[in-house]
């Protein structure tokens, strides 16, 4: 593992984050060279840390820090009593990292069966507040994948995973972008890989905050359904299964305790189908992608509770997708 992290003090959430607190003191370099003018994130005094030493890594309020550092990718940076699974601990909200991954060893086979014998950083993070999270390696000069997993270092599930966030055929961005919604408090560990052996260089990982426009509000209506125009595009959000395409969101509550079907019949290209608790930033409670079926339709069962409110996404597998798209909620 790559080393360093700065220690402060942690702060952290939840009840069963504790390993937190066992405070590693790994502390090398950093040690003395924290500025809290340089980076402007912390939630709290204790947090932030990003040194200002050459090497590579920094934490920034804004994009603007972006070509700073470069450097060995050891490093640095910040905060937190970091887990013993991590290389860095992160804090903040947005988050701007960077440095090399030469050193790196590789650690984790990543999702998507990506990864084998490339090199690896792995990160963890706590979130500031409740909200939808971004994480992307755009401005990596390497082929990158992105994989999340759960809490502090939990070895599954991948609840998220990506090797080009925009492919469009012929041209490939080796850029990758996933997301997570997670309560205040809640911890995600990102795993940057390189897509092979011979990916490794300078990377760049950014996380920050979607907004989530309101969804079509369904009621609670029993059949419910809902419809709309998906044109081609990049939409805003992915789940587990796929969904880099554009997209439409619902709103529905369960209007008694049981179970019910979901699904995207009637759809005029293929879907992605996915559900969240409670808003955009709820876990993903069930994901289906139809691209493995023959009709472009997909379905899912969920059992849910009275009033419970779901988050309802009738996505495009990839920007080249759409048509209009229909989602039908039944009692299952
Ligand atoms: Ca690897
Ligand atoms: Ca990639
Ligand atoms: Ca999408």
């Amino acid at each position: 593992m790559l080393s360093t992290l700065g220690c402060s003090a942690p702060d952290p959430a939840g009840p069963g984050e504790d390993e937190l607190g066992a405070s590693e003191d790994t502390t090398d370099s950093t040690a003395g060279t924290e500025d809290e003018s340089s980076t402007g994130t912390t939630e709290d005094e204790s947090s932030t840390s990003t040194t200002e030493d050459e090497s590579s890594t920094s934490t920034t309020e804004d994009e603007s820090g972006a070509d700073t550092t470069e450097g060995e990718s050891e490093e640095s940076t910040d905060t937190g009593p970091p887990p013993d699974c991590a290389d860095m601990h992160l804090e903040g909200l947005p988050v701007l990292v960077q440095g090399n991954s030469a050193d790196a060893d590789d650690e984790f086979d990543s999702c998507l069966g990506y990864g084998v014998g490339g090199r690896d950083l792995s990160f963890t993070w706590t979130a500031p507040k409740t909200g939808l999270f971004s994480v992307d390696s755009i401005g990596s000069d390497y082929d990158t994948v992105l994989g999340l997993l759960p809490g502090l270092c939990e070895p599954e599930p991948w609840l998220a995973c990506n090797d080009d966030y925009i492919d469009l055929g012929d041209v490939v961005d080796a850029d990758s972008q996933v997301q997570l919604g997670l309560h205040e408090g809640e911890s995600m560990t990102i795993i940057l890989d390189g897509k092979r052996g011979s990916s490794f260089g300078d990377y760049a990982l950014h996380i920050e905050e979607l907004s989530c426009p309101a969804p079509e509000d369904l009621g609670d209506a029993l059949p419910a359904t809902g419809s709309g125009e998906v044109e081609w595009d990049h939409g805003l959000y992915t789940a587990s299964c796929g969904g880099w395409g554009n997209e439409l969101s619902f709103s529905w509550t369960a209007p008694a305790a049981g179970t019910y079907a979901f699904d995207t019949q009637g759809s005029e290209d293929y879907t992605v189908l996915y559900v969240r608790d409670e808003g955009c930033w709820g876990p993903e409670l069930g994901c289906a992608d139809a691209t493995e079926g023959e009709e472009p339709w997909t379905s899912l069962t969920l059992d849910l509770d009275a009033d419970q409110t779901v988050f309802v996404v009738v996505d495009a597998p990839a920007h080249d997708f759409g048509g209009n798209f229909v989602i039908n909620i039944n009692p299952g």
